[in-house]
Protein backbone atom coordinates (compact mmCIF):
# COMPACT_ATOMS: atom_id res chain seq x y z
CA UNK A 1 0.00 0.00 0.00
CA UNK A 2 2.70 2.55 0.87
CA UNK A 3 4.43 1.87 -2.12
CA UNK A 4 1.26 3.10 -4.47
CA UNK A 5 1.19 5.67 -1.52
CA UNK A 6 4.54 7.07 -3.01
CA UNK A 7 4.09 6.77 -7.01
CA UNK A 8 0.65 8.96 -6.45
CA UNK A 9 3.08 11.25 -4.72
CA UNK A 10 5.93 11.22 -7.15
CA UNK A 11 2.96 11.81 -9.65
CA UNK A 12 1.74 14.60 -8.32
CA UNK A 13 5.14 16.13 -7.72
CA UNK A 14 5.57 15.38 -11.22
CA UNK A 15 2.56 17.45 -12.75
CA UNK A 16 4.10 20.32 -11.05
CA UNK A 17 7.72 20.09 -11.76
CA UNK A 18 7.80 18.90 -15.51
CA UNK A 19 5.62 22.24 -16.85
CA UNK A 20 7.91 24.56 -15.13
CA UNK A 21 10.65 22.21 -16.64
CA UNK A 22 9.39 22.61 -19.93
CA UNK A 23 9.36 26.60 -19.35
CA UNK A 24 12.30 27.36 -18.42
CA UNK A 25 14.09 25.24 -20.99
CA UNK A 26 16.56 27.51 -22.76
CA UNK A 27 17.65 28.05 -26.36
CA UNK A 28 21.31 28.03 -27.35
CA UNK A 29 22.63 30.05 -30.24
CA UNK A 30 26.10 29.90 -31.49
CA UNK A 31 27.37 33.36 -32.53
CA UNK A 32 29.63 33.77 -35.30
CA UNK A 33 31.69 36.72 -37.05
CA UNK A 34 30.24 37.35 -40.37
CA UNK A 35 32.41 37.84 -43.59
CA UNK A 36 31.65 38.38 -47.44
CA UNK A 37 32.48 34.72 -48.07
CA UNK A 38 30.06 33.97 -45.73
CA UNK A 39 29.87 32.66 -41.75
CA UNK A 40 33.36 33.27 -39.95
CA UNK A 41 34.55 32.01 -36.81
CA UNK A 42 32.32 30.81 -33.66
CA UNK A 43 33.19 33.54 -31.46
CA UNK A 44 30.64 32.01 -28.24
CA UNK A 45 27.18 31.50 -28.10
CA UNK A 46 23.97 33.02 -26.30
CA UNK A 47 20.78 31.82 -24.47
CA UNK A 48 17.40 32.53 -24.44
CA UNK A 49 15.22 32.24 -21.90
CA UNK A 50 11.49 32.88 -21.55
CA UNK A 51 10.85 34.69 -18.16
CA UNK A 52 7.82 36.36 -16.60
CA UNK A 53 9.87 40.07 -17.59
CA UNK A 54 10.26 38.95 -20.95
CA UNK A 55 12.84 37.36 -23.24
CA UNK A 56 16.12 36.78 -21.22
CA UNK A 57 18.96 36.95 -23.30
CA UNK A 58 22.66 35.57 -21.80
CA UNK A 59 25.51 36.41 -24.15
CA UNK A 60 28.89 34.25 -23.59
CA UNK A 61 30.62 36.11 -25.89
CA UNK A 62 34.32 37.23 -26.59
CA UNK A 63 36.92 38.87 -29.73
CA UNK A 64 34.52 41.90 -29.93
CA UNK A 65 35.95 45.17 -30.16
CA UNK A 66 35.00 46.86 -26.53
CA UNK A 67 31.89 49.15 -25.86
CA UNK A 68 28.16 49.26 -26.52
CA UNK A 69 26.63 47.33 -29.92
CA UNK A 70 23.29 47.52 -31.75
CA UNK A 71 21.70 44.13 -31.14
CA UNK A 72 18.56 42.76 -33.09
CA UNK A 73 16.64 40.21 -33.93
CA UNK A 74 16.78 39.95 -37.81
CA UNK A 75 13.72 38.72 -40.03
CA UNK A 76 15.82 35.89 -42.01
CA UNK A 77 17.74 32.68 -40.81
CA UNK A 78 20.58 33.26 -42.84
CA UNK A 79 23.78 34.81 -41.53
CA UNK A 80 25.94 35.24 -44.98
CA UNK A 81 26.74 37.83 -46.99
CA UNK A 82 24.54 39.15 -49.71
CA UNK A 83 25.32 42.05 -52.61
CA UNK A 84 23.75 45.07 -52.55
CA UNK A 85 25.06 47.89 -54.81
CA UNK A 86 27.06 45.45 -56.41
CA UNK A 87 29.30 45.62 -53.02
CA UNK A 88 29.17 42.61 -51.31
CA UNK A 89 27.89 43.04 -47.18
CA UNK A 90 28.69 40.40 -44.99
CA UNK A 91 25.89 39.25 -42.65
CA UNK A 92 23.24 40.99 -45.02
CA UNK A 93 21.35 37.98 -46.20
CA UNK A 94 20.20 38.21 -42.34
CA UNK A 95 17.36 41.11 -44.17
CA UNK A 96 16.32 43.73 -42.31
CA UNK A 97 15.25 43.82 -38.19
CA UNK A 98 12.02 41.63 -37.32
CA UNK A 99 9.32 43.78 -37.82
CA UNK A 100 6.14 41.49 -38.33
CA UNK A 101 3.75 44.51 -37.44
CA UNK A 102 5.14 46.12 -40.48
CA UNK A 103 5.89 49.86 -38.46
CA UNK A 104 9.22 50.03 -40.54
CA UNK A 105 10.37 51.83 -37.41
CA UNK A 106 13.86 51.36 -35.80
CA UNK A 107 12.84 52.78 -31.34
CA UNK A 108 14.29 50.09 -29.44
CA UNK A 109 12.97 47.15 -27.06
CA UNK A 110 10.41 49.64 -25.06
CA UNK A 111 8.11 51.02 -27.50
CA UNK A 112 5.78 49.82 -30.49
CA UNK A 113 8.60 49.80 -33.88
CA UNK A 114 10.56 46.74 -34.88
CA UNK A 115 9.69 43.86 -32.63
CA UNK A 116 13.35 42.85 -33.18
CA UNK A 117 14.99 45.41 -31.48
CA UNK A 118 16.70 44.58 -28.30
CA UNK A 119 18.39 46.44 -25.48
CA UNK A 120 22.42 46.93 -26.76
CA UNK A 121 25.29 44.44 -26.01
CA UNK A 122 27.99 45.65 -23.82
CA UNK A 123 31.37 44.44 -24.23
CA UNK A 124 34.05 44.82 -21.40
CA UNK A 125 37.39 46.21 -22.27
CA UNK A 126 38.73 42.43 -23.14
CA UNK A 127 36.65 41.81 -25.61
CA UNK A 128 33.94 39.74 -23.66
CA UNK A 129 30.18 40.43 -23.68
CA UNK A 130 28.66 38.61 -20.10
CA UNK A 131 26.11 40.67 -19.31
CA UNK A 132 22.52 39.82 -20.01
CA UNK A 133 19.38 41.65 -21.80
CA UNK A 134 15.81 41.88 -21.16
CA UNK A 135 13.53 42.08 -24.41
CA UNK A 136 10.14 42.53 -22.28
CA UNK A 137 7.90 41.95 -25.64
CA UNK A 138 9.50 38.96 -26.72
CA UNK A 139 9.11 35.48 -26.04
CA UNK A 140 11.37 32.65 -27.44
CA UNK A 141 8.57 31.93 -29.66
CA UNK A 142 9.15 34.98 -31.39
CA UNK A 143 12.50 34.83 -32.15
CA UNK A 144 12.99 31.04 -33.45
CA UNK A 145 13.45 30.71 -37.41
CA UNK A 146 14.94 34.20 -37.73
CA UNK A 147 18.58 35.43 -36.36
CA UNK A 148 20.46 37.60 -34.23
CA UNK A 149 22.89 40.44 -35.04
CA UNK A 150 25.44 41.88 -33.06
CA UNK A 151 26.62 45.09 -35.22
CA UNK A 152 30.13 46.72 -35.30
CA UNK A 153 28.73 50.02 -33.57
CA UNK A 154 26.20 51.55 -30.81
CA UNK A 155 22.08 52.31 -30.92
CA UNK A 156 20.55 55.30 -29.70
CA UNK A 157 16.46 53.72 -30.20
CA UNK A 158 15.85 55.96 -33.32
CA UNK A 159 16.20 56.52 -37.31
CA UNK A 160 17.68 59.64 -36.82
CA UNK A 161 20.53 60.87 -37.49
CA UNK A 162 20.92 57.30 -38.86
CA UNK A 163 18.72 54.53 -39.67
CA UNK A 164 18.09 51.38 -37.34
CA UNK A 165 20.12 52.93 -34.61
CA UNK A 166 23.27 53.71 -36.39
CA UNK A 167 24.64 50.42 -35.52
CA UNK A 168 26.25 49.89 -39.22
CA UNK A 169 28.18 47.22 -40.20
CA UNK A 170 26.97 43.79 -39.23
CA UNK A 171 29.72 42.16 -37.16
CA UNK A 172 28.55 39.22 -35.63
CA UNK A 173 25.14 36.63 -35.88
CA UNK A 174 23.84 33.53 -35.19
CA UNK A 175 20.88 31.52 -36.67
CA UNK A 176 18.15 30.83 -34.32
CU1 LIG B 1 20.56 44.72 -36.50
ZN1 LIG C 1 14.99 48.12 -35.42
Amino acid sequence: MWQRSILIAMAIIGLFILPNFALSTSLTVAINLTDADGIGEQVGYITLEDTKYGLLITPNLSQLNPGIHGFHIHENPNCGSAKKESQIVPGLAAGGHYDPTKSKSHQGPYQDGHLGDLPPLFVTQDGTATTPVLAPRLRKTDVMGHSVVVHLLGDNFSDYPKPLGGGGARLACGVI
